[in-house]
């Protein structure tokens, strides 16, 4: 584990690559391979949906992931599994409303990267007591990767917290593509999450290099 400041996360948040494997239409770690070589800035190791790996399937495909990510110097974050990232040591945590409470996960996981998915002012204003160190919004727009999305929040979601005084790190998620991804951050976002972007690409690395250059 790696510990960053927070301009240093802010600046990590660019280009956050999300997936597990059933996102991807090809070996995982070549798809984050080539993900990290177009230029993907973080990277979130989600595993979910129907046909998702358990136990110790799942631990040994985190396990392959977070040493892609070493080897480059991209910083490599667990999706909900709180458990998995102490045992990894991996560098952060990213939790939702569902899951652990942020403040139980600060406790547990110290100076890991901490991230808190918040759909209103007062989940934000409660994820930033309890010690987030950015924050999740969305859907911005429609999405296939999540079974229980809520309901579309648009751009209106990011501008919303900017005017109510929301100032720590945020990164949109949901349908984000390199067509609108540069609207998310004029929104005040600072970078974009994404799934199938990038993971159900036919050329991945072509597409990570669009979705940075929306960015830039
Ligand atoms: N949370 C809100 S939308 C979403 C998650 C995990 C899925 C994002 O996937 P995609 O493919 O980038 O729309
Ligand atoms: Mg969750």
């Amino acid at each position: 584990m790696t510990t960053f400041q927070p301009h240093e996360i802010e600046e990590l948040l660019q280009l956050y690559f999300i997936m597990g494997s059933t996102n991807c239409n090809t070996d995982p770690v070549y798809v984050l391979e080539q993900a990290i070589e177009g230029g993907i800035t973080l990277f979130q190791y989600r595993e979910k949906g129907a046909g998702s790996l358990e136990g110790l399937e799942k631990v040994r495909l985190a396990e392959k992931l977070y040493k892609v990510c070493k080897d480059a110097g991209i910083p490599f974050i667990v999706n909900d599994d709180v458990d998995l990232a102490v045992e990894l040591d991996a560098d952060g945590v990213h939790v939702g409303q569902e899951d652990a409470g942020a403040n139980f996960v600060r406790e547990k996981t110290g100076n890991k990267i901490l991230g808190v998915s918040t759909h209103t002012i007062e989940e934000a204003e409660k994820a930033i007591e309890d010690g987030a160190d950015y924050l999740g919004l969305g859907p911005i727009y429609p999405t296939i990767s999540k079974d229980d999305a809520r309901a579309v929040s648009g751009l209106t979601i990011i501008e919303n917290f900017r005017k109510n005084g929301i100032t720590i790190p945020i990164v949109g998620i949901g349908g984000i593509t390199a067509s609108n991804a540069r609207d998310v951050i004029q929104a005040g976002a600072n970078g974009v999450s994404l799934i199938s972007a990038i993971a159900a690409a036919a050329d991945v690395k072509k597409a990570s290099e669009e979705l940075k250059r929306a960015v830039l």
